[in-house]
């Protein structure tokens, strides 16, 4: 059983490499490639460099890096994914973003997942699928850095105060590569630290 690490000042991660079978991931890249093309945002007029879309509960609104977007219920196939990664992390989700790597040259920057609508300690849960890139954890103080190698049908979850005192990024590579698709879960919380309320 994959289990919680502790990383400093308080973060915890886990990592499953085996969160899906081979054939699952396989059959899932595949539904996903087909039926969710995802489509490049622009953000202060940069387009992304990596396609995007966004799934969450019925009429649940959430904005990040200037984007905006309300929520209009769950596709079967990716309520079922959620439901096996709560399951793992011990969490309940209520959207989704889906990242799409087309090549080496996609990428996500040093961020954090630090909206404070996602409350005061988030946990983030990413499953990935399609080819293995770098998932890189930097602190913000400190010279360390953790390197994960999220191949496809892993799972991997920050929690604890993991946004507070890490970045992380999926940066480019030169190596080639081919596609990778990343399904992004978190908790949405309304002002009072309870699930948002729907738009009217
Ligand atoms: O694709 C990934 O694994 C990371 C995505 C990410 O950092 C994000 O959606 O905030």
């Amino acid at each position: 059983m994959p289990e919680w690490r502790d990383i400093r000042d308080g973060g915890r991660l886990l990592y499953d490499p085996g969160f899906c079978t081979r054939e699952e991931a396989d059959a899932f890249l595949a539904w996903l490639q087909s039926e969710i093309p995802g489509r490049q945002e622009t953000v202060r007029g940069n387009p992304l460099p990596r396609l995007n879309a966004w799934f969450a509960d019925d009429g649940l609104r959430y904005s990040y890096s200037g984007l905006s977007h309300v929520g209009s219920g769950w596709l079967p196939e990716l309520a079922e994914v959620k439901r096996h990664v709560e399951a793992a992390s011990g969490t309940t989700f209520n959207s989704l973003l889906l990242n799409r790597y087309r090549t080496g040259q996609d990428s996500i920057g040093y961020h954090t997942d630090a909206e404070p609508e996602l409350g005061e300690n988030p946990a983030v849960a990413t499953v990935s699928f399609g080819s293995e890139r770098d998932f890189v954890l930097r602190h913000r103080k400190k010279r360390e850095v953790l390197t994960y190698r999220v191949g496809h049908g892993s799972l991997l979850v920050m929690a604890g105060t993991s946004q507070h005192h890490w970045l992380h990024s999926v940066p480019k590579t030169d190596e080639v590569v081919g596609e990778r698709i990343s399904l992004t879960f978190r908790l949405i919380l309304g002002a009072e630290g309870a699930p948002s309320s729907k738009v009217s």
